[in-house]
C-alpha cells in the first residue's frame, strides 16, 4: 500500500456561518476560525475544510457563487482569509476549499450575460434549451423540488438549475467555461490552499440527449439523474482538471459524488487514473430512504450498513481510497441518527467515533461531532432556514397533503438545519457563539453540551476523539491496514478486523441498548492482545469475553 500524506490526516469540517461569530452579526465568520484554531490544533486534526467562503447571495448558503475570487462579505474580508491561511500553516495544518463548479449564482457576471441574448459570448456557459410545447424540456426535477428548469422571458428558452433556480448549471461541454474554471482553481492554488472538496463533481457530464427521466410514484416529475450522475465525460473532465490545475500541487482531492458505486469510485481514485485522492459516497447517508426520499425516514438495519461499509472497504482495498464520514453539513446529527441522543449519548457517539476511525480511509470530522452536538427539533417551520428543507415542506404539505405533524417529525429526524445549529462553546447566552442574534437558533441543549464542559472532563467525547486522532499518528496499522468483516449476520455488533504486517486490529461496537455477547473467531485468541481505547474503564489482560455493554465499543491491538 502506498504511503501518502492525505491518508494518515484526519479532516476537520467547518460549515463557517455556524462556527464562530467574531462581529456579533449573528452570521460566524473567518476571524470567528482565527479565534478557534489553538482549540483544533488541540484536537490534532491536520486539514481544514472550509464550506464555501466565497462571494454569494446565500440562496444555498454559499453553495451558490457570485464571485469565486471574493470573500462573502458577512464572513469578512480577503486579507482576513489571507491571515487564516497563514496562521493555519504556522499550526501545521492545511486548508481544503471547497470548490462548487457544477452551478454558479444566477447572480454571477457570466449568468447575466448569458441569459442577456441568445448571441451573447457567454450563452454556452450555462445550458438553454427551447421548451418543449410550451412546458420544460424535459421532466427532471431539482434535487430541491419543482422542475430543474426555469423560464428566462428575455430570451424565450429555459436552463438548467439541478438545485435552486438560483443555481442554474455550468455548461462544462464548453472549453471556455472550463478554462474559467481551471484558472480561478490556479489562482487560489498560488495563493497557496492545500486542496479541494468538490461539490457533486460526478453530476458534470449531462447526457446529451436531454432525456424524460422515470417517473416513479406516480410523482409529477421524473429523475433525470441517470442523465447527468456519472455522465459520458466525467472522467476525461477530472482528468482534464488535474493537468490543467492542479498537477505540480500536492494537494489533497475528495469528490462529493451521490449515487456512485464502489465499482465507479475505484476508476475515480485508482492511483494512476490521475482523478480524485477518494469520494464522498452516499450508499450509508441514504440508508431509510423510501418513496419520499430521505423524508421518509424508514428504519435502517445495522447488518444493512455494515454490508454497506465492508463493500467499499473491501472494494477500495489496494489501489483507491475511501473516504470516511457519518454526518456533514448536509446531513442529520449522527449521534441522533445511528446512535443514542437520549441516556446513551456520550457513550454511543464515542463508539460511533471509533468505528468509523478505525475503519480504513480519511475520516472527516464534522463540526460539532466531536462534542456529540445533537439533531434540533424546533417547533415551527419558521424557525428553519434551509433552502431544501423549506421547499420539501411546501410541497409535501401544501401539494401531497401531509400533516404538519408528520412533516415537522421527519425535518426533525433529516433536515439538513440539524447539523448547522451554531456550535455550542460554551454556557453563555447563544451558547458563546454570538453576542448578538443568531441566524439560526442554537439547540437548546447547549448549557449540557459544549466544548468549554467537554473540554474541561478528560471522559468527554472530545477528548475521545483527541485519543483518536492520536491513535493514527502512532500506528501505521489504523491507516494502512486491510480490512475484514467479523460476524456480519449480528444486528447489534458491528465487528471487524484490520491486518497490517504481523499485527492486527479487532474492532467491537456494539450498537444497541442492550448487552451484547459474542464469539470470536478462535485464531483471534491466539494473539496477545492490549486494548487501545474504549469507552467503559475495564482494564483486563487479553480480549475480554465479557458482553459488550450498550453501546460499548473496544479496540485491540493484536501481536
Ligand atoms: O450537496 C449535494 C447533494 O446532492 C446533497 O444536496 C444532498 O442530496 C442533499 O443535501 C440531501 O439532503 C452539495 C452540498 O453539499 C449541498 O450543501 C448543496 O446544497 C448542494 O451540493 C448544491 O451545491
Amino acid at each position: 500500500m502506498d504511503k501518502a500524506w492525505w491518508k494518515e490526516a484526519v479532516v476537520y469540517q467547518v460549515y463557517p456561518r455556524s462556527f464562530m461569530d467574531s462581529d456579533g452579526d449573528g452570521i460566524g465568520d473567518i476571524n470567528g476560525i482565527l479565534m478557534k484554531l489553538d482549540y483544533l490544533q488541540e484536537l490534532g486534526v491536520n486539514v481544514i475544510w472550509l464550506s464555501p467562503v466565497y462571494q454569494s447571495p446565500n440562496d444555498d448558503n454559499g453553495y451558490d457563487i457570485s464571485d469565486y475570487k471574493a470573500i462573502m462579505t458577512e464572513f469578512g474580508t480577503m486579507a482576513d482569509f489571507d491571515r487564516l491561511l497563514k496562521a493555519v500553516h504556522e499550526r501545521g495544518m492545511k486548508i481544503m476549499m471547497d470548490l462548487v463548479v457544477n452551478h454558479s449564482s444566477d447572480e454571477h457576471p457570466w449568468f447575466e450575460e448569458s441569459r442577456s441574448s441568445k448571441d451573447n459570448p457567454k450563452r454556452d456557459y450555462y445550458i438553454w434549451k427551447p421548451g418543449r410545447n410550451g412546458k420544460e424540456p424535459n421532466n427532471w426535477e431539482s434535487i430541491f423540488k419543482g422542475s430543474a428548469w426555469e423560464y428566462d422571458e428575455r430570451t424565450d428558452e429555459y436552463y438548467l438549475h439541478l438545485f435552486s433556480r438560483k443555481q442554474p448549471d455550468l455548461n462544462w461541454e464548453n472549453p471556455k467555461l472550463r478554462e474559467e474554471i481551471y484558472s480561478i482553481m490556479t489562482w487560489w492554488l498560488n495563493k497557496g490552499v492545500d486542496g479541494f472538496r468538490m461539490d457533486v463533481i460526478n453530476f458534470l457530464s449531462k447526457d446529451q440527449s436531454y432525456s424524460d427521466g422515470a417517473i416513479q410514484h406516480e410523482k409529477q416529475y421524473g429523475d433525470g439523474s441517470p442523465f447527468f450522475l456519472n455522465g459520458p465525460r466525467i472522467h476525461e473532465f477530472l482528468q482534464e482538471i488535474n493537468q490543467r490545475a492542479l498537477s505540480g500541487h500536492d494537494v489533497i482531492t475528495v469528490g462529493e459524488m451521490p449515487g456512485v458505486t464502489p465499482e465507479e469510485a475505484q476508476l475515480f481514485t485508482g492511483k494512476d487514473r490521475g482523478e480524485l485522492h477518494m469520494v464522498f459516497q452516499f450508499e450509508h447517508m441514504d440508508l431509510g430512504k423510501g418513496p419520499e426520499g430521505k423524508w421518509s425516514n424508514d428504519k435502517w438495519k445495522l447488518t444493512e450498513l455494515k454490508r454497506i461499509l465492508s463493500k467499499w472497504q473491501t472494494g477500495l482495498e489496494g489501489d483507491g481510497w475511501n473516504s470516511l464520514y457519518w454526518n456533514n453539513h448536509d446531513q442529520p446529527r449522527v449521534v441522533s441518527r445511528f446512535g443514542n441522543d437520549g441516556k446513551y449519548r456520550i457513550e454511543s457517539a464515542k463508539m460511533l467515533a471509533a468505528c468509523l476511525h478505525m475503519l480504513q480511509g480519511t475520516p472527516y470530522i464534522y463540526q460539532g461531532e466531536e462534542l456529540g452536538m445533537t439533531n434540533v427539533a424546533f417547533e415551527s417551520i419558521d424557525e428553519y432556514r434551509d433552502i431544501e428543507t423549506l421547499n420539501s415542506y411546501d410541497e409535501l404539505v401544501h401539494s401531497h397533503g401531509w400533516s404538519k405533524e408528520r412533516m415537522m417529525s421527519a425535518i426533525h429526524a433529516r433536515s439538513r438545519d440539524n447539523a448547522r445549529t451554531p456550535i455550542q462553546w460554551n454556557d453563555s447566552r447563544n451558547g458563546g457563539f454570538t453576542k448578538g442574534t443568531p441566524w439560526i437558533k442554537v439547540n437548546p441543549n447547549f448549557p449540557e453540551i459544549n466544548a468549554e464542559k467537554a473540554y474541561n472532563d478528560p471522559n468527554s467525547i472530545f477528548h475521545f476523539y483527541k485519543k483518536l486522532i492520536q491513535l493514527r499518528k502512532e500506528h501505521d496499522i489504523v491507516v494502512y491496514g486491510r480490512f475484514e468483516l467479523l460476524l456480519p449476520d449480528d444486528e447489534r455488533i458491528f465487528a471487524y478486523t484490520r491486518s497490517f504486517e504481523e499485527e492486527k486490529l479487532l474492532v467491537l461496537c456494539n450498537f444497541k441498548e442492550e448487552q451484547a455477547s459474542y464469539t470470536l473467531p478462535e485464531e483471534l485468541h491466539a494473539y496477545s492482545a492490549t486494548k487501545l481505547i474504549g469507552n467503559y474503564d475495564q482494564e483486563e489482560e487479553g480480549i475480554s469475553s465479557k458482553p459488550l455493554q450498550p453501546y460499548e465499543c473496544r479496540v485491540y491491538h493484536l501481536k
